[in-house]
């Protein structure tokens, strides 16, 4: 078998693991809360096969499911791949055959015309459904229960997109999925359709609008009036996708927009704002509704966050002089062309969390994970970007009140979850797994994971978990309580 390339892709925390298993009673140092009852799962990429093509990124990896159950302060793990189609079909042939990066191009002609995607970034929980997404296809059910993949889901036949974002937002209050799908007919199509399941999981209503230009939509909001779209210029061009080249291209030279309707309204009452030049963004935290104001709030960069998208479009800039800060954008909407206001909220980070209560409403504090301007040595290697955050802050968007929990050095965290309290006025649990390196060797690392007090992050973790593993790194995450899982569809 041809070995994994030793890029930042497959090296640190993207060192290949490829192993599924389950391990029972992990050692928990402190106490697990009582609030902690339910399950941690994480969307890993985790290459089956080495890669065919030498520069292969982890974002190709294929997806795998892992779960941090916790029962009564008890915790086990598990973890499985997603048996997509290319999944499947690579298994069976016992090597990779699907090529680069959302380039059917450059796939074995044996696999043409063959799903793609790998299902590797966000578990997502609806209506007593889990799914495991990635915005190139549609989503996979999996038995929350077995991890045991259940198969491709298009709502019983009636999603019309052939794709599904990984950042859907679920209305708090009404339990409705909002959802939409870019490059919806497929390869390079404009269109994006906008979608809504209501709180039982029916598609209720599904429109498709054309984006002012091919940009890649890895997110969006909601506010309790409005669906809105930033979108930012990192663009597909069908003649470098057939010439074997990278699907997505960043310019620096194109605006960003914001596309925004009434959220129960139609695509024809869309509205395209312009934004600044140049800038990327790959998560919002939140969006609500001030009067007529709007107020989006994401995780914003000087350009993209991802080398290859940089260099494709012949931007060189190196990982850490990338500039960015979390952003408020203001737009009015009782002007007839509203324009953009901007100002900054906090320092550069990305992998943001929101308690989920706060969904699309007025908020005052949310979370993301930064780089501690005081550690010492460089970041820890690994992660979707190749360098892994070390530092988990939580911020008062209102009042710019910031506190933060550092880390051991040269230590790396995820994305935390948000576990809510049932104890009134209690903020609640962060979950987060956290890489400790054992040696100078970057595959040698412990993955714990800490639970924190949400409105106390600054005091660090109150427990531990122990895996004795060290595990690939994780995409994003999401939390479901106990009531859920034993309420879910797939038992
Ligand atoms: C992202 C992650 C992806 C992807 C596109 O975090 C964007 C951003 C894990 O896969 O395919
Ligand atoms: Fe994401």
């Amino acid at each position: 078998m041809a070995a994994f390339p030793q890029t930042i892709h497959f090296i640190g925390t993207n060192t290949p693991r490829r192993v599924e298993m389950a391990v029972r009673n992990l050692d928990v140092e402190g106490t697990i809360p009582a609030d902690v009852e339910g399950a941690f799962f994480r969307a890993v990429p985790d290459n089956a096969h080495p890669p065919m093509f030498a520069d292969d990124i982890a974002l190709s990896a294929d997806g795998m499911i892992a779960k941090f159950d916790f029962t009564g302060g008890a915790v086990d793990f598990a973890i499985k791949y997603v048996e997509t189609e290319r999944y499947q079909l690579e298994r069976e042939a016992r090597r990779a055959l699907f090529g680069k990066y959302r380039n059917p191009f450059t796939d074995d002609p044996s696999v043409a015309g063959k799903d793609r995607t790998v299902a590797n970034t966000t578990p997502v929980w609806h209506a007593g459904r889990l799914f495991m997404t990635k915005e190139d296809g549609r989503g996979y059910e999996v038995n929350p229960h077995t991890l045991e993949t259940v198969g491709k889901w298009d709502y019983q036949g009636k999603l019309k997109s052939q794709t599904f974002t990984a950042h859907p937002r679920i209305d708090p209050v009404t339990g409705e999925l909002f959802f939409f799908g870019y490059e919806a007919g497929g390869l390079c199509d404009p269109h994006v359709a906008y979608c809504i399941a209501d709180a039982d999981g029916n598609l209720v209503k599904e429109q498709w609008f054309e984006q002012p230009y091919l940009s890649t939509i890895h997110d969006f909001v909601i506010t309790e009036k409005y669906a809105i779209w930033p979108i930012f210029p990192t663009l597909a061009d069908l003649d470098r996708i057939k010439a074997g080249g990278e699907h997505w291209a960043h310019r620096q030279d194109l605006p960003s927009y914001i596309g925004i309707m009434p959220r129960y309204g139609d695509v024809s009452e869309m509205k395209w704002i312009e934004g600044p030049l140049g800038v990327s963004c790959f998560h919002e935290v939140n969006a609500f509704d001030d009067g007529d104001l709007v107020h989006i709030d994401l995780c914003l960069t000087n350009t993209n966050a991802f080398q290859f998208m940089r260099e494709a479009g012949g931007i060189q800039i190196a990982q850490q002089d990338i500039q960015g800060a979390l952003t408020r954008w203001t737009i009015d909407m009782s002007k007839d062309a509203p324009t953009l206001t901007e100002r900054p909220l906090g320092p550069s980070g990305d992998l943001c969390r929101l308690a989920d209560a706060d969904q699309g409403r007025p908020y005052n504090r949310a979370w993301y994970l930064s780089m501690n301007p005081k550690a010492k040595g460089p970041p820890m290697l690994g992660g979707p970007v190749g360098a892994n955050f070390n530092c988990l802050l939580r911020i008062e968007p209102g009042n710019g009140r910031i506190t933060a929990m550092e880390l051991p050095p040269g230590a790396g965290i995820s994305e935390p979850a948000h576990v809510p309290s049932k104890e009134a006025g209690h903020g609640g649990w962060l979950l987060s797994v956290v890489d400790i390196p054992n040696s100078p060797n970057p595959a040698d690392y412990s993955s714990e994971l800490w639970i924190v007090e949400a409105d106390a992050v600054e005091n660090g973790p109150v427990a531990k978990v122990k895996t004795g593993l060290a595990l690939r790194s994780q995409v994003h995450g999401t939390w479901v309580s106990r009531e859920r899982l034993n309420a879910s569809r797939v038992k």
